[in-house]
């Protein structure tokens, strides 16, 4: 087990997981849970950096669980946890941030986005947040970060974070990589091509667990342009770029492909067909969850020996943490 390099990763449970989510992350954490030793996270300790219900964030928690569990991650194979069970990361958290500057965390773009969609609630945790995702990935030493587009800034501040502690104490963390796929790693919004389809803009996003009939009335509604030529441009076709990416990461097919099968055809044609392979894409995933959504028991099971085994694994560092920076055996 100890000579597979190892992965972790996470994703908040802030929202419903969209296909963003899936085609950026999940689906390689699945494709590489064969080949390295994983870790994949519920981050709820990330979640409360902006408001949640308390409930509804005890609820998607699970729901969370249950549709990695769908997208075929296999808790034999991977560490499923959730992180507020783990309580070494927020120690280790506290330690990162006092050798992490101000100056670093102010030019996070994530920091900058969300404080302007939260204007009356930027919060000091708000602000810390990349600290708390370095302790995530450098408590288990981490080689390989795989996430989409978005989160490159943030595994580079991990590395840098990690490399002053190094030169600072000693060798002590394994400096990570971000693991970025080429295809579906910004799937943009439907409604807006322009911009990242996310889960705090529910407009132009489709989730994980959205009907048929939503996922194709999404599609069918899905802005495009006046040209009516399936063709892969970002620049100037942003719209039809973004679905030729869906479609492709659906289906397994390549740009060229997918243009050669819809060559001639109209927007009325292509449309209907990228939202019918995100249904049959997504439709075992939704039936599987909510079949494992009836089954509580099981889900604990997962995340609580999950939990025990991510200790056991954070515990190791932290302890070499405190040594290092000078702290009192306890
Ligand atoms: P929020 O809107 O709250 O910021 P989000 O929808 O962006 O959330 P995250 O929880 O931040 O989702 O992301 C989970 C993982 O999925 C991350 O690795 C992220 O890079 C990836 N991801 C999220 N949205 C997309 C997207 N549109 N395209 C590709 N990857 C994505
Ligand atoms: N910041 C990430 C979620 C996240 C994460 C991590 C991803 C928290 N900790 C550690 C990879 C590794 C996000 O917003 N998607």
């Amino acid at each position: 087990m100890s000579e597979k390099k190892r992965i972790f990763s996470g994703i908040q449970p802030s929202g419903d997981l969209t296909l963003g989510s899936y085609m950026g992350a999940i689906k390689n954490w699945v494709a590489l849970q064969d080949e390295y030793e994983c870790l994949y996270c519920i981050v709820d300790m990330h979640a409360i950096t902006v408001r949640q219900v308390p409930a509804d964030l005890r609820r998607r928690s699970l729901e969370q669980l249950s549709q990695y569990l769908a997208c075929g991650l296999d808790p034999k194979k991977n560490i499923l946890f959730i992180q507020s069970h783990v309580p070494q990361h927020a120690e280790l958290a506290w330690v990162l941030g006092c050798s992490t500057q101000f100056g670093e965390l102010s030019r996070m773009t994530q920091f900058k986005d969300k404080s302007k969609k939260h204007a009356d609630n930027i919060t000091a945790g708000l602000f810390t947040y990349p600290v708390l995702m370095a302790a995530d990935i450098l408590l288990y030493q981490a080689d390989l970060v795989p996430v989409g587009q978005d989160q490159k800034q943030h595994v580079e501040l991990c590395r840098d974070i990690a490399n002053r502690f190094n030169g600072q104490y000693s060798p002590t963390f394994t400096l990570p990589e971000p693991f970025i796929p080429k295809m579906g790693t910004r799937i943009m919004c439907l409604s807006d091509p322009t911009s990242k389809m996310s889960k705090s803009a529910p407009e132009g996003c489709v989730f994980l667990m959205d009907k048929p009939e939503d996922i194709m009335r999404k599609f069918k509604r899905a802005v495009t342009d006046c040209e009516a030529a399936v063709r892969f441009d970002k620049e100037n076709k942003p719209g039809i770029t973004n679905l030729l990416s869906i479609y492709c990461t659906a289906t397994g097919k390549t740009v060229e492909e997918a243009e050669a099968e819809f060559e001639g055809q109209g927007y009325g044609i292509f449309k209907p067909a990228v939202g019918e392979a995100v249904v049959e894409l997504l439709r075992p995933i939704r039936e599987e969850a909510t079949r494992l959504m009836g089954d509580k028991a099981y889900l604990e099971s997962i995340y609580s020996e999950g939990a025990e085994k991510a200790r056991y694994l954070a515990e190791k560092t932290l302890r070499k943490v405190y040594k290092k920076v000078g702290f009192v055996a306890r």
